[in-house]
């Protein structure tokens, strides 16, 4: 067992009773929400989930812990502190560790303390990806590198339109990464249910995923896999009004010279601020429903074990 790793107790008997547990990451709640909003998410999130019967698991990094399963007390420090926690991704973790700092997981630090704690599937909002003019900034998600490494299913809601969605799906193909659509054959883009991108395959029901998730480690593939889950049509947002929104972020950041770990959190408070409470709403809900698919994905997983 790692020694920096904590894995709560809830969470360790779920694992070693074959009980499905999903994990959770915390920038959503240190830098994707506002409080008290993300508070009530993270809560209601953990809760979809045990109503979908599997235990949640959020993930986090405090003083230099990695933890697998958060207190409520530990959940709402997350919350309060908000950006004062640092957004950790893969190339941070060793130095919060050794320094005892706190860390916000994203996507990419959330797959690898998943993995280390023996948790197989991860539901969140959207991943990180290929950014819009990476052919000359290179600004590429680590969240895409971790996909490709870590045997973790990913349940998300598509990317942003901050990012470019087809070179992030080439990229994907690139490293061998699977793109499942749920009952979609083309990549949602988070607020709205799609783009004009294909996804690799359309799949149609948990037990799908769960049977195509255990395919591949018993494969030994070592890389993970993306499932992307279309928002709900009622809450999803108008494709040219949310557009315009990006784009305005987009040119606002270039003018700027915004670059680095900074790029996404000033994109996405950007569209944050524009779009104020209607973009909230639309993100909560997509993240609810995706923490139900992952739980009944990891339920039928357990069942075939
Ligand atoms: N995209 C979103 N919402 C988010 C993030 C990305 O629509 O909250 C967060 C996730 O934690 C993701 C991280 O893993 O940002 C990616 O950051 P970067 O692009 O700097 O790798
Ligand atoms: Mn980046």
């Amino acid at each position: 067992m790692n020694r920096y790793l904590d894995i709560s107790n809830e969470v360790k008997n779920a694992l070693s009773n074959n009980v499905p547990v999903v994990a959770l990451e915390s920038t959503i709640i240190s830098h994707g929400m506002p409080y008290p909003q993300n508070l009530d998410t993270a809560i209601r999130v953990e809760q979809a989930i045990r109503d979908s019967g599997a235990v949640p698991a959020t993930i986090a990094i405090i003083g230099g812990r990695l933890k697998a399963g958060l207190t409520l007390k530990e959940i709402e420090y997350l919350a309060k502190e908000g950006t004062n926690i640092p957004k950790a991704s893969r190339r941070d973790l060793s130095y919060l560790v050794a320094n005892k700092k706190d860390g916000a997981t994203t996507v990419t630090t959330t797959m690898m303390i998943a993995h280390m704690a023996g948790i197989s599937i991860f539901a969140t909002g959207g991943i990180g990806g290929v950014h819009r003019g990476a052919e000359t900034t290179m600004d590429i998600s680590a969240d895409l590198e971790e996909l490709a490494q870590t045997p973790v299913m990913v349940v998300c809601a598509g990317a942003k339109s901050i990012l470019d969605l087809g070179l992030t799906l080439e990229y994907l193909e690139t490293k061998g990464v699977p793109v499942l659509g749920y009952k979609t054959d083309l990549l949602p883009a988070f607020y709205t249910r799609e783009s004009s991108f294909k996804v690799d395959y359309n799949v149609q029901t948990p037990e799908e995923l769960a049977s195509i998730f255990k395919a591949s480690k018993e494969l030994s593939l070592k890389g993970g896999m993306l499932v992307v889950n279309p928002i709900p049509e009622k809450y999803s947002m108008d494709r040219e009004y949310i557009d315009g929104v990006i784009d305005a972020a987009v040119n606002k950041a270039n003018a700027l010279g915004i670059k680095g770990k900074e790029t996404t959190p000033f994109l996405l408070a950007e569209i944050k601020e524009v779009t104020g409470g209607d973009s909230l709403k639309s993100n909560i809900e997509l993240v609810l429903n995706n923490a139900r698919l992952a739980a009944r994905t990891a339920v039928a997983l357990s069942r075939l074990k």
